[in-house]
């Protein structure tokens, strides 16, 4: 999230798109409404009419994993006509640059594309620049050389007629919503699984910023772009680095290609060295010394050639190259997709653990029906987890508000926090260690590890002066209370660098409740809970003012800057590199200053500022994704329709599927599959399922898993709602009941009828409800760039098995 919950109360215009709110984020829903009340415009964007179209103003059908065409054509129209907002345009993005000149874009594919090695070269996609290293301006955005430019004729060819052709969007509705979001300024766009379960997921998310930063809707209240994150605490877990790329703070993991901290710090800036040293710090406490470059040798160094992903690891296990997998709060035999690959991978395994809080099809998984348990060899442990409100400790929301959580019951039986088991296995493994001699288990035996209770960890993560620190009021241990407070000569430690404050003065911060105060009423509640980083509610806050740091007009103000008192200041942390310097300075014009150009990027350039980097500011390359610098639409891995764009150029260049050879990883094509099926989760289930699924009330509200089917389909198979029918794919196939509903409608997709189908994913055969998991279905083909699975589109068949009065044949589930 860019903004935050309470700031969608200010939108005048809401674009939902890949998002069911209403059932999955019902406090989202509560500030959409209340801004719908103020006036707003509600639209979504979906291929299923679910309780949030219910609630939209606007509602707009959309073929799965088209959503790049149909934005694309939302962006030529705001540039074709001029509906943008030119001065935040040149004020805060690279509008104006100028481009190199050998960068193009052909057949669907961006200049520097290597067949061969499968990947892009990138020497095209950056800037001219000028003799200190700097990016070229033009001084007009009909510039032809300019990146505005660039983005015209890249966009020009999507047109209002091929938006509707390859979205089944009419072209007047496109039209529509880029006009209502165009004339209801700030609006915000909030996404979540629609968008990103896609191989071009990274791709829509940037059509989404070039739309907004086109709007001049970043950095506003009522602006930004939102992504309703999913498991109460995947944010925090994002941010202590569960993703296998990253360390804490999403620093990135060292590669084999960085043997030593140095080779780190010249791919990754000394401003990223320093944070790493303070994690290094938290991770081995004295052991790490500027001498040993702070243990960094340590670190075990990822493969780069390797994927460490969730799919990685199944399918090194499916190859037999893994032992031991400890699975910790993650149900995959009922979540992943494609799950014949997975559970043939489980049986590989010598040993599985499970740490959870209930026998979940994954605990289970050697008994499942129709495999004989004595044919598994895989020896399965069940560690007993305590749930939520069983333990204390923190949950990061989507706007990166850190909250205190206490315990309200003690766990049952043997059950423990994760915490605490996590610690009883690493000390006894140190024990066990106690007398080797092998280079590799310092990292195990010299770890500095004392924790007792959560809020050790909590203040291990925001960081202490580990010396008195001259000049400063850090004293030895005295708790840093912002990340300015971090140094990088390892006088500090932090466990993860954008938490440093989350203390301050010795309070934790997290704990706070005020719901009353508010500056400028504008439901930042500055003293409730703590956001990273240092309390920032809008983030990129600095670009809802002009180039003289005043704040545009039609939005609410948030920061400006105060001429008098020579700083910037406002009701939010201004986000800015130096609080006192004003807009009369380079670094006051550096609205989005993370990235090496100061300003956003319309075009995803290739740039790494010449700057000698200080230790203090941002002065980095800047993220570019693989598979292109702008937004093109490719077709998902299996789908009905040619790609009429570019023919040859079907899906995401960039795609590595199958991965492990075709046998596990079939496609299916229209003729054996002709229709497309797109899952989800429903409001009375949660995700995979083991806790709803084992509440006898939410299973009396939604008792087993449908494929819901349209009418059209509904009278061609004479299926009526409540009949059998059975669903494959190339992976697998199982049986449900069907519900024809108009809530699923045909779309006409380049001069062909597309017939979607739905079904939910929360079933599997362990716990009070069993029903099959719609996984043994769906795709396991992800994102190049953000590894998320293709569990939004997939082919499938459809044919009646039986009427609603015959029973199931299997009732625990039937196998693929
Ligand atoms: N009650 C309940 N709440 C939950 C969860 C739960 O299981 N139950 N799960 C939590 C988790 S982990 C998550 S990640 C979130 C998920 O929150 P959502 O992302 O809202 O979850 P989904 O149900 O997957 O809904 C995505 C929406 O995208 C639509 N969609 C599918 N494909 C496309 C497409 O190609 N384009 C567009 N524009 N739309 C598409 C679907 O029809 C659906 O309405 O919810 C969280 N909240
Ligand atoms: N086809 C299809 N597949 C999908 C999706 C989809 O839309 N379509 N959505 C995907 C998404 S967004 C997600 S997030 C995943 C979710 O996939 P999973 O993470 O596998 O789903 P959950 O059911 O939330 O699993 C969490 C498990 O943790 C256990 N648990 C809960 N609290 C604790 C705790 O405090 N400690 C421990 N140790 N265990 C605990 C629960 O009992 C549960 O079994 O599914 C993905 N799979
Ligand atoms: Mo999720």
């Amino acid at each position: 999230m860019t903004n935050h919950w309470a700031d969608m109360q200010h939108c005048k215009a809401i674009l939902v798109e890949g998002s069911n709110a209403a059932e999955n984020h019902v406090m989202a829903m509560k500030w959409i409404r209340k801004a719908q009340e103020n006036g707003a415009i509600i639209i979504h964007v979906d291929p299923r009419f679910t309780r949030t179209s219910a609630g939209a103003d606007i509602f707009a059908r959309i073929r799965p994993g088209a959503d790049a065409a149909f934005l694309n054509a939302m962006i030529n129209h705001i540039l074709e006509n001029k509906l943008y907002d030119q001065d935040y345009v040149e004020t805060h993005t690279n509008a104006l640059m100028i481009g190199n000149a050998d960068f193009d874009f052909k057949d669907g594919l961006f200049s520097g594309y290597d067949e061969e090695g499968h990947k892009y070269k990138t020497d095209t996609w950056g800037y001219q620049l000028d003799g200190s290293g700097k990016p070229r301006h033009a001084t007009s955005l009909d510039d032809p050389h300019c990146v505005f430019s660039t983005l015209r004729k890249f966009f020009a060819r999507y047109t209002l007629e091929v938006g509707e052709r390859m979205s089944g969007i009419p072209a007047a509705q496109i039209k529509l919503i880029a006009e209502t979001m165009a004339k209801h300024r700030p609006g915000t766009i909030l996404y979540a699984l629609g968008m990103t379960q896609h191989t071009t997921a990274v791709q829509g998310i940037r059509a989404f910023t070039i739309f907004q930063l086109l709007l001049g809707n970043i950095g506003k209240p009522g602006g930004g772009v939102n992504a309703l994150r999913g498991e109460p605490n995947v944010q925090g877990a994002c941010d202590m680095a569960v993703l296998n790329n990253y360390m804490p703070g999403y620093l990135n993991y060292p590669v084999h290609t960085e043997p030593t901290l140095a080779a780190w710090t010249v791919n990754n800036g000394s401003l990223r060295r320093k944070y790493l040293v303070n994690t290094l710090k938290a991770f081995y406490g004295d052991a790490a010394t500027a001498e040993n470059e702070f243990c960094y040798a340590w670190l075990p160094k990822r493969n780069s050639a390797k994927d460490y992903s969730a799919y990685g690891i199944f399918e090194s296990a499916l190859a037999g190259n893994m032992k031991l997998l400890w699975i910790a709060g993650q149900n995959p035999a009922v979540s992943s997709p494609n799950l014949k690959l997975v559970f043939e991978a489980l049986g590989n395994l010598e040993t599985l653990v499970v740490q959870e809080l209930w026998e979940t099809e994954t605990a289970a998984f050697w008994k499942r029906p129709g495999v004989d348990p004595k044919s598994v060899k895989t020896e399965v442990f069940l560690l007993p987890a305590a749930f939520f409100m069983e333990k204390q400790g923190t949950i990061t929301n989507s706007g990166a508000m850190v909250q205190w959580r206490y315990k309200a019951v003690p766990p049952p039986g043997q059950a423990k926090p994760d915490g605490e088991i996590v610690d009883i296995v690493y000390r006894r493994v140190r024990d066990l260690l106690k007398d080797s001699t092998d280079p590799k288990d310092q990292i195990v035996k010299r770890a500095f590890w004392t924790y007792t209770t959560p809020e050790d960890v909590l203040r291990e993560i925001n960081g202490r002066a580990l010396h008195d620190i001259p000049g400063t009021d850090l004293k030895a241990g005295t708790l840093a209370s912002r990340i300015a407070d971090l140094k990088a000569d390892g006088s500090t430690s932090s466990g993860c660098w954008i938490y440093a404050g989350v203390f301050s003065k010795g309070e934790n911060l997290s704990k706070r409740r005020d719901h009353r105060t508010d500056p400028g009423k504008l439901g930042l509640y500055p003293n409730f809970g703590w956001t990273w980083p240092n309390n920032m509610r809008v983030l990129y806050n600095r670009a809802s003012c002009d180039r003289h740091g005043k704040p545009y007009p039609g939005s609410k103000p948030i920061v400006w800057w105060d001429e008098e008192a020579k700083r910037w200041t406002g009701y939010d942390v201004p986000d800015v590199p130096v609080i006192t310097d004003g807009p009369n300075t380079p670094n006051g014009q550096r609205a989005f200053h993370m990235n090496a150009e100061g300003v956003a990027r319309l075009f995803a350039a290739v740039y790494k500022d010449p700057e000698p980097a200080s230790d203090d500011l941002w002065r980095d390359a800047s993220y570019v994704p693989k598979d292109g610098p702008l937004p093109e639409m490719y077709e998902p891995v299996e789908s009905p329709v040619e790609n009429p764009m570019h023919p040859k150029v079907r899906n995401n260049p960039m795609l590595k599927y199958p991965r492990v050879g075709s046998i596990h990883q079939p496609i299916g094509t229209a003729k054996d599959f002709p229709y497309v099926l797109m899952t989800s989760t429903v409001a009375e289930h949660w995700c995979g399922g083991s806790t709803t699924r084992n509440n006898p009330w939410l299973n009396e509200l939604m008792p087993e898993p449908v494929c819901e089917i349209p009418e059209v389909l509904g009278s061609k198979l004479s299926v009526k709602s409540g009949d059998w029918v059975k669903v494959s794919s190339a992976r697998g196939e199982v049986e449900v009941k069907a519900v024809v509903t108009p809530r699923m409608q045909p779309l006409q997709i380049a001069g062909q009828q597309v017939i979607i189908v739905w079904m939910p994913y929360n079933w599997g055969f362990q716990g009070l409800s069993t029903g099959p998991s719609v996984n043994h279905l769906t795709i396991d083909a992800v994102d190049p760039g953000a590894g998320t699975q293709e569990t939004k589109a997939c082919l499938v068949n459809v044919v009646k098995v039986r009427d609603a009065s015959a029973r199931r044949s299997d009732p625990r589930g039937r196998r693929a």
